[in-house]
């Protein structure tokens, strides 16, 4: 035998020698010698956090008791029992992307060592926050119409996708700085008895804008990111989706609930601040859904709902019709005519003291 035939035979044996030393240690030490990771900890978002931007990353803290290195699965999503998203990831953030708004998230994190332990973190959640000034409606079916009113028949079933829809009414104040922002001529003063300077006194700020034709409406939605409502998005968030209810509190008519005309009650002669009736909320927590200021819409005035679209989309014509519609009556109205079905219908270029608007958003 040469000397290298000897050499590799002494190596082989001790190798041998020293793998079987190592499994034997294996066998009988490493539950004792290797603990599992610590749970995750310290989340970021903290758990229930509310109001979290779109754009938010998630991150943790965990440790080893041995200092082993470790790697994470992430869990993640809007169900309680989040889907895996991220196997054995070795750092401790994660980029779940652009989040929805107005939407609750939840994860876990699970830690891996090198030795086959795991420890799987709590469950965390958080939310993110929706548009300001903005209610999310969300989607589902609710019927449209009533016979009470003229040309809000058939009652019909609409389905209407998730929608964000403006708590008030649009005021003077977010209207002049729309003006303000895009050189535009501002409304002409509605001549409110004792209220000089309807748009630009700081008296009324919060006072809805009126004066505004539908092109109006629309070039101001368009410079907020935003768009008028669909006829069937507006009733929705008049009346909820429950029970087809007259007025957004219910079906009896209160006389201080709503701006409406001829009605000491109201405390107002003319328009009203946004928001002033807070009995008056409809069930999506709109404002001032009856009364105040009519309010314009996307579609095109039909009337009556033979044919009209039930996803929920504003019914337009092509070309566009006449008139314009508008919801929900004004400060001048007969209660009667303040009701969630009611409708009426304008030229689109007309501008009156009676009408105004609100905005929606496509989430
Ligand atoms: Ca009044
Ligand atoms: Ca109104």
């Amino acid at each position: 035998m040469s000397y290298r035939r000897l050499f590799y035979l002494a190596v082989g044996i001790t190798l041998l020698v020293l793998f079987n030393g190592c499994d034997k240690s294996n066998d009988t030490e490493e539950p004792t010698d290797n603990s599992a990771p610590n749970s995750p900890s310290s989340p970021v978002p903290a758990d229930s956090a509310q109001n979290q931007a779109v754009n938010t990353d998630i991150s943790w803290t965990c440790s080893d008791p041995d200092g082993d290195t470790l790697t994470y699965d992430v869990y993640f999503g809007t169900s309680s029992t989040p889907p895996l998203v991220s196997p054995v990831q070795s750092g401790i953030t994660y980029d779940p992307g652009t989040l929805a708004n107005s939407q609750s998230y939840y994860w876990r994190i699970v830690a891996h060592d090198n030795h086959d332990h795991s420890t799987s973190g709590p469950l965390w959640s958080f939310s993110t926050a929706g548009f300001a000034g903005m209610v999310l409606i969300p989607a589902g079916p609710y019927s449209m119409g009533a016979t009470y009113a003229y040309g809000a028949t058939p009652v019909h079933t609409v389905n209407v996708p998730a929608f964000y829809m403006d708590i008030y009414e649009v005021t003077n104040a977010k209207y002049k700085a729309f003006c303000d922002a895009t050189s535009r001529s501002y409304p002409w003063d509605p001549d409110f008895g004792g209220m000089p300077n309807y748009i630009t006194n700081p008296a009324y700020a919060n006072y809805p804008v009126v004066n505004v034709s539908w092109y109006d409406a629309q070039a101001y939605a368009a410079w907020a990111g935003e768009r008028l409502p669909s006829e069937a998005e507006w009733e929705r968030a008049a009346k909820g989706n429950s029970d087809n209810r007259q007025y957004p509190w219910g079906d009896t008519w209160n006389d201080s609930y709503a701006n409406i005309g001829d009605n000491p009650a109201d405390g107002h002669t003319y328009t009203a601040p946004v928001g002033t009736y807070l009995n008056g909320v409809s069930p999506a927590g709109c404002y001032d859904m009856a009364g105040n200021v009519c309010e314009w819409c996307e579609d095109d005035m039909h009337w009556g709902y033979t044919g009209a679209p039930t996803d929920g989309s504003a019914w337009v014509d092509n070309p566009r019709g006449s008139l314009r519609s508008l919801r929900g009556g004004s400060w001048l109205y007969d209660y009667s005519f303040t009701r969630c079905a009611e409708r009426d219908g304008y030229d689109p270029l007309n501008r009156t003291n009676l009408n105004g608007f609100r905005c929606a958003r496509t989430p």
